[in-house]
């Protein structure tokens, strides 16, 4: 496979005005009429040059140019590209190509899923429907007939309005669609199946309704309220927030089983795996609405942030992603508790993409390089991107930065732009010089602060220093110090924050300051502190960086108890755990700091404190992130010590569970705010805790809870906590009944797997086979691959890395195994592996032989490949 550059970028020498679309829908596969109105672009340089469409497992049957049907030799049908040498500067050309999408199974392009047809586009999955200029700054009027079966396909869509539909002969019908908005090919959907149809309205800040539409299997019609009203609160917030309306007539999502990832922001048209939308009481949990709220609020804001302004090319990629995961989380954080909202960004960051930025696939937000740009729908691309578009929220201030984004709308509408269009529009709407700021696009890796201070009583000042460093990665070494937002307080002992006024400066009372690094080192020096302080670093996660601090335990346990930032109390937590349970490691015999039990005492305990931010201190850090910060990692041993840690709390802290547990009863009817989800996490800790230990009281509240549950937190809850508990007997037994009492619904069922698959009780490698034999596994299931394979590799570490390699030769089979029908999985599933050289060598010797294992595979695919070839690299 070869690699493409960013340096490379050209023009596309010819632009599309309408793509003119027919699609006639058999069993047997599907006919795609393409009728394109092109001309050269007066911008491209090669004025001369043959048309070049890509294409992908296409079957040509005729290409007409300005109605006269061209011989076979004035043409060139390459396996990816249809060439015709000899074109005018402006035409028509119709292509006629016959595709089969029931047997498809990489899901791009148009593909069947459980009966229905439907489409996934981006990247480049539009060339597997017929040969277009499949990038994604030539942007086109489409319109698109499809035709199909009625009886079958009742249902017929695509983007923008719909505009003329009729009788066929043989029992078939049509519907033809128009979307007046100019849009790159990888926004283009179709859906054709029996769906049941969904319906409400939004009206607009200017007055204007929009009908809005969810359309789902009949059996899933009970499941789309949750979507619907988190649609209209996010076109409200959207309104609000960032001035953005919706601009056609309608708006439609589909839920579809069989999908790659998420969902995805078709112009008027979502599409979305059913996992990520489809939700109800019983049979979904706290974390699915909460997932689903997000997922519907990230697509629908794409809407600006990607469709109305799109990328110029797939190295700009962050451009919309990042900036739309900012949204969705603004969005989420006004919706729910901020706090909470920003502990879950920095611990999926820190856990997951730090890992990613150590390893051997790092690259920066925005890539100079890639051979398959799947495998680039990275946490790098998406996490990282949404907090570097939140540290320019940081620098500018909320309104200088609500003015940059209306002028970047403003100035780019209708155009395909680069990251650096945006970071200009937000330097040109603030007067901020954002020059430095750029190497956050441009250098991979993540940068470490490294702070000493001092006090000095005489003068009653603190000194801060801060030095950084960013480590190298592939391809890149030597790099220039970023400019970075760095928060800090200052507390006293007495708890409260102190003023803080850096020599020169007059006392302005502000007690929480962003500080701005752009060199290696700084020195800051604060004056008028009266005794010592304990520094609070990096307050609400301000940048992507690790902090290092010798903070003693006694300190940490202050921070816990008094900081004024949410976000650094809980930090503060996580720091002593993470102490205490590697002071444990390879130590089976030392004592558990008897600090963090008396701190989760004082947490379970504290009534007055807001509960969502208690509900995540007590949860321990988990293995994947102890596995992140650690050098070498042996991962028998930090599963070990932290097991250790998690039964001395739960045994010294038994009665303060169980009346946790019998306090936290959320009241009926069952509802997702921040209080209720809380409640229920720290009632399910509780239990889980308990049973972990084995004790009998627990065992008969979770039996009653599993029993008695009128919504899916609760039940699922109880079922993984006996899941993980040595009760045997219960264990099995109420495995057995979620599984006769849910076997109907694909996405509880999905639930059941992966308790089982990331349990070191029941996940162990021959059991985690046996899943894969079960009657409701299917291999061409995205989802039930991800909740057991997936689930295995990535949650189950214990026996994943079992030292012997088989969950390495297990996940390196199944990579193999899928590479065919489904590369794009198949390279997902890989991530695990590719981190090989971080480990001790009794682990990364294993992962190294199964990565080459899959390496000498026949035929490889260009995702896989990649992935293979870059980390072994
Ligand atoms: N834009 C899509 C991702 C498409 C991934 C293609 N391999 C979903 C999203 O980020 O909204
Ligand atoms: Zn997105």
């Amino acid at each position: 496979p070869k690699t493409i550059y960013l340096s490379e970028y050209r023009v596309p020498d010819f632009l599309v005005d309408h793509a003119d679309l027919r699609f006639e829908l058999f069993e047997d596969g599907a006919r795609v009429h393409s009728s394109l109105s092109i001309r050269r672009n007066p911008e491209a340089h090669g004025q001369g040059s043959p048309l070049e469409l890509n294409g992908d497992s296409l079957q040509l049957q005729s290409v007409h140019l300005d109605g006269r049907e061209l011989a076979k030799d004035e043409y060139e049908d390459r396996s990816d590209l249809l060439v015709v040498p000899s074109v005018p500067d402006a035409f028509e050309l119709r292509v006629v190509t016959w595709i089969e999408p029931q047997n498809n199974t990489r899901l791009e392009g148009l593909y069947k899923s459980s009966g229905m047809f439907c489409t996934q586009c981006e990247a480049e999955g539009f060339r597997c429907i017929t040969f277009f200029p499949d990038r994604p700054d030539v942007m086109a009027r489409f319109r698109t007939r499809i035709e199909a079966d009625k009886a079958a396909y009742p249902v017929l869509l695509s983007n923008g309005n719909p505009v003329d539909s009729g009788e066929l002969d043989n029992g078939r019908h049509f519907v033809t669609w128009e979307d007046p908005f100019p849009k790159p090919s990888y926004l283009f959907a179709l859906v054709a199946g029996a769906l049941v149809e969904k319906n409400d309205t939004f009206r607009t800040m200017s007055g204007r309704e929009i009908d809005l539409r969810i359309y789902v299997e009949p059996r899933n019609a009970d499941k789309t309220a949750h979507a619907m009203d988190s649609l209209k609160r996010s076109m409200r917030w959207d309104e609000e927030t960032y001035g953005r309306e919706y601009d056609l007539d309608i708006f439609m999502i589909v839920a579809v089983d069989d999908f790659n990832m998420g969902a995805m922001e078709n112009k008027g048209l979502n599409i979305f795996n059913s996992s990520c939308v489809l939700a109800r009481p019983e049979s979904e949990t706290d974390m699915a609405f909460q997932r689903i709220e997000a997922i519907v609020a990230h697509e629908y804001f794409h809407n600006w942030s990607g469709n109305r302004v799109t990328c110029r090319d797939w190295f700009q990629l962050s451009l919309k992603e990042g900036f739309t995961v900012f949204r969705d989380s603004q969005f989420s954080a006004d919706m729910g508790s901020p706090t909470v909202k920003r502990i879950e960004d920095a611990t999926l960051l820190r856990t997951a993409q730090f890992a990613e930025d150590a390893g051997p696939m790092a690259h920066p937000v925005r890539p100079a390089s890639y051979m398959e740009i799947s495998n680039f729908y990275t946490l790098t691309i998406y996490e990282k991107g949404n907090e570097v578009v939140r540290m320019i929220h940081t620098l500018l201030g909320p309104e200088l930065f609500r003015k940059g984004s209306d002028l970047y709308f403003e100035r780019h509408d209708g155009q395909a732009v680069t990251t650096d269009d945006f970071v200009r529009a937000m330097e040109d709407a603030s007067g901020r010089d954002l020059s430095q700021f750029r190497l956050w696009y441009e250098q991979a890796g993540t940068p470490v602060l490294t702070v000493e201070d001092d006090y000095d009583e005489a003068s009653q000042t603190y000194r801060l220093t801060v030095a950084q460093s960013i480590p190298d990665t592939p391809g890149q070494t030597g790099k220039k110090p970023q400019h970075i937002p760095f928060a800090l307080g200052l507390l006293a002992a007495n708890g409260t924050d102190i003023p803080l006024t850096l020599a020169g400066e007059h006392s302005a009372g502000v007690t929480t300051r962003v500080l701005e690094l752009t060199e290696k080192s700084h020195t800051f020096e604060f004056t008028g502190i009266a005794s010592r302080p304990v520094p609070s670093l990096l307050r609400n996660f301000s940048a992507p960086v690790r902090v290092n601090y010798p903070w003693t335990r006694d300190q940490l346990m202050f921070l816990m108890s008094h900081d004024s930032d949410g976000f650094n109390r809980w930090d503060a937590g996580q720091r002593l755990a993470v102490e205490v349970i590697r002071e444990l490691s390879g130590h089976a015999e030392a004592e558990v700091d008897p600090r963090l039990v008396e701190a989760s005492r004082t947490l379970l305990n504290d009534r007055d404190a807001d509960q969502a931010l208690v509900a995540k201190m007590l949860q321990l850090p988990t293995e994947a992130y102890l596995i992140e910060l650690a050098d070498k990692p042996d991962v028998q041993i930090i599963h070990h010590a932290r097991e250790r840690v998690v039964k001395v709390l739960a045994t010294a802290l038994r009665e303060e569970l169980l009346d946790c547990y019998r306090r936290q009863q959320p009241a009926e009817p069952y509802q997702v705010t921040p209080e209720d989800v809380a409640s229920r996490s720290l009632r399910n800790m509780a239990l889980s805790w308990l049973l972990h230990i084995g004790d009998e009281g627990a065992l008969s509240l979770a039996l009653g809870q599993f029993e008695s549950a009128t919504n899916m937190t609760d039940q699922a809850g109880a079922l993984r906590a006996l899941v993980n508990s040595p009760f045997e007997a219960e264990r099995g037994r109420a495995l057995e009944a979620f599984y006769q009492r849910w076997h109907q619904d694909p996405q509880v069922v999905e639930q059941w797997f992966s308790i089982q698959a990331a349990s070191p009780v029941t996940g162990d490698l021959p059991s985690v086979r046996r899943l894969l034999e079960h009657e409701a596994f299917d291999w061409k299931n995205p989802n039930k691959i991800r909740s057991v394979v997936g689930a295995f590799a990535g949650q189950n570490l214990v026996h994943f890395h079992d030292q012997e390699g088989s969950g390495y030769r297990f996940l390196a089979d199944t990579i193999r195994r899928l590479d065919d029908s489904n590369p794009q999985i198949a390279a997902r599933l890989a991530a695990p592996l590719t981190r090989w050289r971080k480990f001790a060598p009794v682990y990364s010797e294993g992962m190294r032989k199964a990565l080459e294992s899959v390496r000498d595979k026949d035929g490889l695919s260009r995702d896989v490949y990649e992935i293979v070839h870059k980390s072994l690299a």
